[in-house]
């Protein structure tokens, strides 16, 4: 586990299952029908029970479909998690369509919901990097790089915000753009 503190606040990347995190919101790395699917959002409605799934289809009513980049709050059910905050992030296409973008936007945007919510513990999985194909190493720069601008922005506003990396192989390449970011080694 790795742990810094920006402006008061706490930046952590670790390993693990984030369905399994003591945090008040978990964030979904979801689609824009927000029905569910496979991956981390598979695991997190297994994991959260069906409320999740009628919050989502609430806001699915009035919303319509979420588009990529942006994020909306549900309850968190039987999760530790009192909050799941759903985003979409981008399908990578190759990097020609604005991807990075995107993904940016869906970083910055749960942290303004959960600002917004009076959240102050989140934890991201690693957004886009499984299904949607986005390369790791650059995913890691740019979710290491919107959550350090953002910390140091909204100075104490957050406790903490971690990445809880799935794999082993993903954790290290999060750290090493951490100590690239960060430490400018
Ligand atoms: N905890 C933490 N990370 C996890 C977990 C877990 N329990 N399970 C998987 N991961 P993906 P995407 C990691 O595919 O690329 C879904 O079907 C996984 O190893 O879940 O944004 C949605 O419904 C990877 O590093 O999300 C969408 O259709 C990361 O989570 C689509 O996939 C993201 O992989 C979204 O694709």
């Amino acid at each position: 586990m790795v742990k810094i503190e920006i402006e008061g606040s706490q930046l952590i990347l670790d390993t693990g299952d984030i369905t399994q995190e003591r945090v008040e919101a978990i964030v979904n790395a979801a689609n824009s029908s927000l029905m569910g699917g496979g991956g981390v959002d598979g695991a997190i409605h297994r994991a959260g029970g069906p409320d999740i799934l009628e919050e989502c289809k609430e806001i699915r009513k009035k919303k319509g479909k979420l588009p990529p980049g942006q994020a909306v709050i549900t309850t968190g059910g039987k999760l530790k998690a009192r909050y799941v905050i759903h985003t979409v992030g981008p399908v990578w296409h190759g990097g020609q369509k604005n991807e990075g973008e995107v993904l940016k936007q869906a970083y910055r945007n749960c942290l303004d919901l959960a600002r917004k919510n009076g959240i102050r513990s989140i934890a991201f999985p690693s957004i886009s990097t499984g299904a949607y194909r986005f390369p790791v190493d650059r995913a890691a720069g740019i979710a290491i790089d919107t959550i350090y601008t953002y910390l140091s922005k909204y100075k104490g506003v957050f406790e903490k915000v971690k990445m809880v990396l799935y794999t082993e192989a993903d954790y290290n390449i999060y750290v090493s753009k951490y100590n690239k970011i960060i430490h400018k080694s």
